[in-house]
C-alpha cells in the first residue's frame, strides 16, 4: 500500500523517531535491544515490526472532548513500544500471546485468535487495552474491504514508560501502539486520521466512554508542537507555543483507576452531560422526543443558545445554563419528569451507563454544563493567545491564568480533582508557575504547570522538597524514581512503525 504523509510514518533508524541527539536516542536504543533478546527468550522467534506510539499531556480542555469540543494536548516523550510476530497459518497455539518486559508487574495475557471476542469486563487484565486494538484492527479492516486472512496466531511484547493512571494516557499510547503493530505485522497501513477515529472508538470496548483526544495526538502529533484537535471529523492544527516558557508535568501520586471507577467517575460525567444536553435542549424549544432523539452532546444544542450573548456580543452557552438548570442536583425523578421518559430507557443501549444509573444518587446538570461550555471557551482563548501579538512574556502570563481558570472549574464544577492533586497544584503556584491544573481525567494522576524556562530546574527541585520528600520517608515512592514523577516536557512525535 502506497505511504503518504497521511499514513502512519514507517522507519528504518531510530534516530527518525526519537532524534539524533545523546540521552534520548541512547535509551531508546538500549529499550529496543532489550525487547528484542526478550522476544527471542519468550517466543523463541525474533519480532517482524515493532510500534511506538506516545502518551500526552492535556495543556487546557477537560472532559470535553467526548461532548464534542476542541482540546489542546501535546504529546510526551513516553510511550508504549510493541514487538510484534504474526504467525503462519500452520502454526500453533492459535493465540494471541501478550508479554511485558516488566513481567513482574505484568504477566502474559493469553486470548483466543478471535477478532469477535468479547472483552471480559469484570475480570479487568492488563492485556485488555491489546485486545481493544486487535478487534477494532480487524472491524476496521472488514469495513474497508481489506482482507487480511484468516486469524493466525500472534505474539507480542510491550515496554510502556508512560506511569499508567497518571492522566497521560497510557491507555491510549498502548492501545493506538497495538492497533498500529497490526497494520505493520499485517503490511497494510491507513491515514492517520482514520485511525485516530477507530482506536478512539475500539478503547470503549474497555468500558470507559471517552473521547477522542489521546487516540488523536498519540497518532498525529508533530515534534516541536501542539495541537488543537477539532472532533466530528477529528482534525489537528499545530500549535506552536511560545518561547521562554516549559511544561513541567508531576505526579500527585494518587493512582486513577479509570477502568475500575468508570460507573462514579468518567462515565457518570458523560452521562450527567448527556442528561444536561436533553434538559437543556428542552428547555431551549425542542420537544421532549425531539430532545431525546436528536442530543447527545452538550455541543448539539449550543446552537438554540444564540439569544444569549456576552458582553462582547457572541453567543454564550453558559448564560443559557444559568437560566435554565438548577445549581441543587436534580433527582432522576425531576428529570425523568422534564424529558418525559424513565432513565433506564434513555441508556437502555449502553450497559455501562446503565451502571453508572444504579450507582448515581443525583446528578449535577448545571455543575457539569457550566464546566463544559466555560472550558470549551477557555481552549479557543488559549490558542487565540498563542497566536496573538502580545509580547511573549504576556502570552505566558495569560496561557497561565486560563489554566488555572480551568482547573478551578474541574475542580469545584466537574469534581474530577482530589486533595493530592490540590495540594500539588498549590505547591507549584506558589513556587513561580505562572498557571497550573490537572490534567487527563482527574481523581489522581498528574498536574501540569508553565514554568518559565528559566526556572525550571530550581521549580523542580523546590516541589521535590515541598510535595515529595514526605512521600520519599513514608515510603510512598522511592528518591532514585522521582525522575519518573516530575519532569519537564517538551512536544514529541506520533505514532510510527519501525522495521529494521
Ligand atoms: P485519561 O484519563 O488521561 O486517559 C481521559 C479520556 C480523554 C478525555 C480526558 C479528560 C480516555 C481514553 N481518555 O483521559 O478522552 O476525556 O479523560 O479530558 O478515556
Ligand atoms: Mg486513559
Amino acid at each position: 500500500m502506497a505511504i503518504t504523509s497521511e499514513n502512519v510514518p514507517v522507519f528504518s533508524s531510530l534516530e527518525s523517531v526519537y532524534g539524533p541527539d545523546g540521552s534520548q536516542l541512547e535509551e531508546a536504543q538500549i529499550r529496543f535491544d532489550k525487547l528484542k533478546s526478550k522476544f527471542q527468550e519468550v517466543f523463541g522467534h525474533l519480532p517482524d515490526a515493532f510500534a511506538r506510539s506516545p502518551g500526552r499531556v492535556n495543556l487546557i480542555g477537560e472532559h470535553i472532548d467526548y461532548e464534542g469540543y476542541s482540546v489542546l494536548p501535546m504529546a510526551i516523550r513516553q510511550d508504549t513500544i510493541i514487538a510484534i510476530r504474526k504467525h503462519d497459518d500452520s502454526e500453533s497455539p492459535k493465540q494471541v500471546r501478550i508479554a511485558n518486559v516488566n513481567e513482574e508487574k505484568y504477566t502474559m495475557c493469553t486470548y483466543p485468535a478471535d477478532p469477535e471476542q468479547d472483552i471480559d469486563l469484570k475480570n479487568h487484565k492488563w492485556g485488555h487495552y491489546f485486545i481493544c486494538g486487535y478487534k477494532g484492527f480487524h472491524e476496521f479492516a472488514k469495513s474497508k474491504g481489506v482482507d487480511v486472512g484468516v486469524p493466525v496466531g500472534l505474539d507480542v511484547l510491550v515496554d510502556g514508560t508512560v506511569p499508567t493512571g497518571s492522566g497521560l494516557s497510557s491507555s491510549a499510547a498502548f492501545v493506538c501502539s497495538s492497533t498500529i503493530a497490526l497494520m505493520a505485522a499485517f503490511d497494510v497501513n491507513f491515514p492517520k486520521k482514520e485511525i485516530a477515529q477507530l482506536t478512539c472508538e475500539c478503547e470503549r470496548h474497555i468500558g470507559t466512554q471517552s473521547g477522542g483526544m489521546d487516540q488523536a495526538i498519540s497518532v498525529m502529533a508533530k515534534s516541536g508542537f501542539a495541537a488543537l484537535i477539532d472532533f466530528n471529523p477529528i482534525h489537528a492544527t499545530d500549535v506552536q507555543l511560545p518561547a521562554g516558557g516549559t511544561f513541567v508535568i508531576a505526579h500527585s501520586l494518587a493512582e486513577s483507576q479509570k477502568a475500575v471507577t468508570a460507573a462514579t467517575n468518567y462515565n457518570n460525567r458523560v452521562v450527567e452531560c448527556r442528561l444536561a444536553s436533553i434538559v437543556l435542549g428542552i428547555k431551549l424549544g425542542m420537544t421532549p422526543e425531539e430532545a431525546l432523539s436528536k442530543v447527545k452532546t452538550l455541543s448539539d444544542v449550543e446552537g438554540l443558545c444564540v439569544s444569549f450573548a456576552d458582553s462582547r456580543g457572541s453567543s454564550d452557552p453558559v448564560l443559557a445554563v444559568k437560566e435554565f438548570l438548577k445549581e441543587e442536583p436534580y433527582t432522576a425523578e425531576e428529570i425523568e419528569e422534564i424529558i418525559q421518559e424513565n432513565l433506564e430507557s434513555v441508556f437502555s443501549s449502553s450497559s455501562s451507563s446503565l451502571d453508572v444509573l444504579k450507582a448515581a444518587k443525583h446528578f449535577k446538570l448545571f455543575q457539569r454544563a457550566s464546566h463544559v461550555y466555560s472550558e470549551a471557551k477557555r481552549v479557543y482563548a488559549f490558542k487565540e493567545t498563542v497566536l496573538s501579538k502580545l509580547s511573549d512574556e504576556e502570552i505566558l502570563q495569560k496561557l497561565g491564568d486560563l489554566m488555572n481558570d480551568s482547573h478551578h472549574s474541574c475542580s469545584v464544577l466537574y469534581e474530577c480533582s482530589c486533595p493530592e492533586l490540590e495540594e500539588l497544584v498549590e505547591v507549584c503556584r506558589n513556587n513561580g508557575a505562572l498557571g497550573a491544573r490537572l490534567t487527563g481525567a482527574g481523581w489522581g494522576g498528574c498536574a501540569v504547570a508553565l514554568v518559565k524556562e528559566n526556572i525550571v530546574p530550581q521549580f523542580i527541585l523546590n516541589l521535590k522538597e515541598l510535595f515529595y520528600q514526605s512521600r520519599i520517608d513514608k515510603g510512598v515512592i522511592n528518591k532514585n524514581e522521582l525522575g519518573l514523577y516530575v519532569f519537564a516536557s517538551k512536544p514529541s512525535s506520533g505514532a510510527a512503525i519501525l522495521k529494521f
